[in-house]
C-alpha cells in the first residue's frame, strides 16, 4: 500500500536530545538510545470509519517521537499497518450494504488525506493485513508446529501458556485481562479453549465472508495480533525501539503480539519500549467508532478549520493523559495559532536560541508537548510586547515549530 506524502522537516542549529519515554512494560521512564536508524511500529487504523480526533491524537504522539529522533540526526524507519480485514470492518460493510474492500479503500484514502493535512510524517512501509497474509500463514504454522497453537473447529488459537513472559507488557491481573479480552475482540467465553484468554491466530473461512489460502491451515483469514507481529518482524526485525498505539492496545493487542514474537524468536521484548497514548473523550466517553461519539478530522477541515489549529489542539494535551475534546480546546488552539503567526510575521524580534533548547528539552522529556507550547507562548508574548532586533529570530521560531511540533506557521 502507498502511504502519504511527507512534509519537509527543517534542520535546526545545535544538537537534538535523546528521547526519554514512558514504557508500559517496565512501568517507568526509559532513555532510548536507538542506532543510526531508529525503528518504530505504530498500529494503524481499522478503516471502517473516518479518522477521528482520538486517532489523530495518538498518531500525533508518535509523530513527535520521530521529530525528536530526526533532530538527533538519526534516520527513522517507521512501519504502520492497516487492519483492512477484521470483524468490525466486515460488520460495518454489511450494515451499510457496501463492499468491504471499497469501504476499506475509501476510509484509508481519507486517512491519508487527514494525515497529510495534519503534517504527520508517513511510514516508509504502510502495509495492509490482506497484503501481509502470505507472511502471516507461515508464522501461524510455525507457532502450531512449536506446540504454541492448537485447533478448535478449524480455527487456530495461540496458547498464552506457551509464553513464560505472558503478561509482562500490560502488567494486569487475570480478572482485568479477562474483561478486556471480552471487550476488545477476544472470545474468553468460547467453549473448548485451553485458556479463556487465548487469541485467534487464524479464523477458518465463514460462509459469506472473505477468505484466503492458508496452506496447511486451510482457507481463512488472519487474527488481529499476528497481523502486526508479521508486519513488524518483516520490516523491522526483533527488538525495535518503540511499538506504539493508544492505551486500549496495551491489552490484549500488544501483550499478545509480544507473546507471539517471544515464541517465534525466543526473545523478549519485541519492542524496547511499549508506548501508549491516552484516550480522547467526547461528552464524557471515550471517542469510539462503535459508540459513534466522534469528531472527524475531515469534518473539521471541511468546516474550514486550519489543520495547524487541529494539530495545536492535540499538542495542548500531554500524550499520556486522557482528555476531553470540547469546542473550547479548538477555540484556544485557533487563537494560539493566530498569536504565533502574528509574532513570526514580524521582520525581526527577540533572540530564539534558548527557545529551541526549551522545546527540545520539553519533547525529550516524555514528549511534553504542553511544556513546549508554553515555551513558545512565552517567546511570543515577549516578541509582541518588546522591540527586538534579531533578524533571524522569527525564521528560527517558525522552523523550530515546524521541525519539532509539525505546525506550519
Ligand atoms: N487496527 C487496530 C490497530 S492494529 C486499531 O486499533 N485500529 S483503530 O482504528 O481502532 O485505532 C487506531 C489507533 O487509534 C489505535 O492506536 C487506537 O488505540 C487509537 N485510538 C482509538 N480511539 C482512540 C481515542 N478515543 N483516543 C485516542 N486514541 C484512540
Ligand atoms: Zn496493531
Amino acid at each position: 500500500m502507498h502511504a502519504w506524502p511527507a512534509s519537509e522537516v527543517p534542520a535546526l542549529p545545535g544538537k537534538g536530545r535523546d528521547l526519554q519515554i514512558h514504557d508500559t512494560a517496565t512501568q517507568g521512564t526509559i532513555t532510548l538510545a536507538p542506532g543510526p536508524v531508529a525503528r518504530i511500529y505504530v498500529c494503524g487504523i481499522t478503516p471502517y470509519d473516518a479518522t477521528h480526533i482520538g486517532h489523530a491524537a495518538t498518531y500525533n504522539a508518535f509523530d513527535l517521537v520521530q521529530r525528536v529522533w530526526l533532530d538527533t540526526k538519526r534516520q527513522v524507519l517507521y512501519v504502520q499497518n492497516v487492519t483492512d480485514v477484521d470483524d468490525p470492518l466486515l460488520e460495518r460493510a454489511l450494515r451499510d450494504n457496501k463492499d468491504w474492500t471499497e469501504l476499506a479503500e475509501s476510509e484509508t484514502a481519507l486517512f491519508r488525506e487527514d494525515m497529510t493535512a495534519l503534517r504527520m510524517l508517513p511510514p516508509q512501509h504502510y502495509i495492509g493485513a490482506v497484503e501481509a497474509i502470505p507472511g502471516i500463514v507461515p508464522l501461524v504454522e510455525r507457532l502450531r508446529d512449536a506446540g504454541a497453537a492448537y485447533e478448535l473447529d478449524g480455527d487456530v488459537y495461540f496458547s498464552v501458556e506457551s509464553d513464560p513472559n505472558f503478561g509482562k507488557v500490560s502488567n494486569l491481573d487475570a480478572e482485568a485481562m479477562r474483561l478486556l479480552s471480552a471487550e476488545r475482540g477476544g472470545d474468553p467465553d468460547r467453549a473448548g479453549k485451553k485458556n479463556p484468554l487465548d487469541p485467534m491466530l487464524w479464523m477458518a473461512a465463514r460462509p459469506g465472508e472473505p477468505s484466503w489460502d492458508g496452506a496447511s491451515l486451510g482457507r481463512g483469514r488472519p487474527g488481529w495480533h499476528i497481523e502486526c507481529v508479521a508486519i513488524a518482524l518483516d520490516h523491522l526485525g526483533m527488538t525495535f525501539d518503540i511499538q506504539g498505539g493508544g492505551s486500549d492496545l496495551a491489552f490484549p493487542h500488544h501483550e499478545m503480539g509480544a507473546s507471539h514474537a517471544q515464541v517465534l524468536t525466543g526473545e523478549f521484548p519485541m519492542a524496547k519500549a511499549y508506548v501508549h497514548a491516552g484516550m480522547v473523550a467526547l461528552h464524557g466517553e471515550k471517542m469510539s467508532k462503535s459508540k459513534g461519539n466522534l469528531v472527524f478530522v475531515s469534518a473539521l477541515r471541511r468546516a474550514g478549520v486550519d489543520p495547524a489549529a487541529i494539530r495545536l489542539a492535540l499538542l495542548s494535551h500531554h500524550y499520556r493523559a486522557d482528555w476531553e475534546w470540547t469546542d473550547d480546546v479548538l477555540a484556544e488552539a485557533v487563537a494560539r495559532l493566530e498569536r504565533w503567526r502574528a509574532a513570526v510575521s514580524r521582520p525581526d524580534g527577540i533572540a530564539a536560541d534558548a527557545l529551541v533548547e526549551e522545546v527540545r528539552e520539553a519533547l525529550a522529556n516524555d514528549l511534553d508537548a504542553p511544556a513546549a507550547l508554553a515555551a513558545v507562548d512565552r517567546w511570543v508574548e515577549l516578541q509582541i510586547a518588546t522591540d527586538g532586533d534579531d533578524e533571524s529570530a522569527p525564521g528560527l521560531v517558525s522552523r523550530t515549530v515546524d521541525a519539532l511540533l509539525g505546525v506550519a506557521l
